[in-house]
């Protein structure tokens, strides 16, 4: 898979890749993360890349030049599965929108900054509309690195036991169930016995009641 992020604020998105499982997806081919200057395409003197908005309003807009260049230049040299715009009146993204995303072999996003990006820009070349929740980032930056790690540790090969992240939270609609390593008793908490008994099966349905009932007391809405 090949990620290319636009962004005004690349160094803000160098270290999430440097690090633990992405950085290990990257040195084994698994994914290519190529981030992309904004400011870099203007054709403006200064360099803009935003101004007012019209009708009038508090905050500035992300222009139109400068993104439709980065993103037409990309264009020309492959073909993508998506170009996701991340904004907070996106459609709310969940691990399905991951698995989904997952299988692409080229994803484009691009981070707004400021009141957001001209709507021309959205309605010429957005595919996909994503928010990671409801509240209010500075820019896209963050929820694009969200974005890309939820995605990449889907890989085959990003995780070396492969198995590992279809056993996630979320992957079957469960909250994950607790975990316990060494000692077996720490500051007078016992790992629970049934762990401890070697008794896969055991474990396996301990594990099941547990997720269910962290899922029922926390998250009732997922079990719908
Ligand atoms: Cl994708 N962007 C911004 N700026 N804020 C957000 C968001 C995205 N998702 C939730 N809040």
């Amino acid at each position: 898979m090949r990620i290319d992020i636009l962004t005004i604020l690349p160094n803000l998105l160098e270290s999430p890749f440097q690090h633990s499982i992405l950085k290990k997806a990257i040195e084994n081919k698994v994914v290519e993360i190529h981030l992309h200057d904004i400011r870099t395409f203007s054709t403006s003197k200064q360099k803009s890349v935003d101004d007012y908005q019209y009708g009038g309003g508090a905050g500035m807009v992300m222009t139109c030049q400068p993104i439709s260049d980065a993103i037409e230049k990309l264009q020309s040299e492959r073909k993508y599965d998506e170009i996701i715009y991340l904004t907070p009146d996106g459609e709310r993204y969940e691990q399905k929108t991951a698995n989904r995303l997952s299988l692409a072999t080229n994803l484009m996003m691009i981070c707004g900054h400021y009141k957001g990006i001209d709507q021309r820009i959205r309605d010429l070349y957005v595919t996909k509309e994503i928010s990671i929740g409801d509240y209010v980032l500075s820019g896209g930056e963050l929820a694009a690195a969200v974005l890309a790690d939820s995605i990449i540790r889907l890989i085959p090969g990003a995780i070396s036991d492969e198995t590992s992240a279809l056993t996630d939270s979320f992957q079957d609609n469960l909250l994950s169930p607790p975990v316990y390593t060494r000692p077996p008793e720490f500051k007078g908490l016992k790992v629970p016995d049934v762990l401890l008994s070697g008794h896969a099966e055991n474990i396996e349905k301990w594990r099941m009641e547990m997720a269910e009932k962290i899922t029922m007391e926390r998250r009732p809405d997922l079990l719908d």
